[in-house]
């Protein structure tokens, strides 16, 4: 299969009521863009059928990729399994859940053309609770901006661009909860981080993954991000460095194994269906 210009990465963990939707709205916004695409699905422990309706969107379209992951690992150990997947120079993050709006990925990538490395959604109306979630995040947020100095008003958001290249370089640092610390791992690497406004969505189905206890986890990754940035002494760094060896063998690591791999092997994109069908392997 060619390469494609850009690779769309969506972790997704019981999210079978809001995919077919996202799916159609993801291919509405890739069809009317002049670059090639492929979307990189990573299933994680679903109970819900994510998997089945993956598999037939899959077999529908050749740009659907399908990686299947062992429980375990989070949405860190599903994005890390997304990106080595991905193929293209330039790789998107969205959440399945219909919260992030497709919509805003031609925004991303223009914000990409301009000459930065990496493009941060910032849901500047978020549509979630405001006491356990809008409140927390907004703590969360300015903590993370007090502590890393980072300028990311919205470290959470799931809808990011990504130059390849950054990622690769981030790789050693993502485990935990990570994921919400990306932008500042960028920035630490060298990469021209920006941010867009994007627009939110209130969840319509299934439940959110976090609770409150998300505020701890946030505090830990916190603390490690600080003892691992280059910007500390060596001191210091040695001890980030026997602090992220710990984390990445617990069960927060990053190392579970891809279990299976759904993707079209053919090189055709067939609009609404019809054509060869998928292949299916086991990679262990
Ligand atoms: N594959 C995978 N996806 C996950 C996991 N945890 C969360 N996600 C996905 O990450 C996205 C954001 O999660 P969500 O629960 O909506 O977080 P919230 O928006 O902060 O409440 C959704 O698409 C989830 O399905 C996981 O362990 N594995
Ligand atoms: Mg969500």
């Amino acid at each position: 299969m060619l390469r494609p210009d850009i690779s769309v990465v969506i972790p997704a963990r019981d999210e079978a009521e809001s995919l077919p939707e996202l799916y159609r709205s993801i291919a509405s916004v890739l069809d009317r863009l002049d670059r090639s695409a492929e979307v990189v699905c990573v299933d994680h422990g679903s109970r819900d059928g994510t998997f089945a309706l993956l598999q037939a969107l899959a077999a529908r379209d050749s740009r659907v990729t399908v990686v299947r992951l062992r429980p375990g690992g989070g949405k860190v150990a599903a994005l890390l399994a997304g990106f080595d997947r991905a193929r293209a120079a330039v790789v998107i993050t969205i959440d399945a859940d219909l919260q992030d709006d497709p919509e805003d990925i031609p925004v991303l990538l223009a914000k990409l053309d301009e000459g930065y490395d990496v493009v941060s959604g910032w849901r500047r109306r978020r549509e979630d609770r405001f006491l356990d979630r809008r409140l927390p995040s907004l703590l969360a947020n300015s903590l993370i901006r007090g502590v890393t100095g980072s300028p990311v008003h919205d470290h959470g958001a799931g809808l990011k661009a990504y130059r390849r290249e950054v990622l690769d370089a981030v790789r050693p640092r993502l485990f935990g909860g990570m994921h919400r610390f990306i932008a500042v791992l960028c920035e630490d690497a060298g990469a021209r981080v920006t941010e867009v406004a994007v627009h939110h969505h209130p969840r319509r189905f299934g439940r959110s993954k976090y609770g409150l206890a998300r505020t701890w986890h946030v505090l830990v990754d916190l603390g490690t991000v600080w003892l691992t940035s280059p910007r500390r002494s060596p001191s210091v760094g040695r001890l980030g460095e026997l602090v992220v060896r710990g984390r990445r063998r617990g069960p927060t690591g990053p190392d579970h194994g891809v279990s299976e791999v759904v993707e079209r092997t053919d090189d055709r994109h067939v609009p609404g269906g019809g054509g060869p069908g998928c292949s299916s392997r086991s990679d262990g």
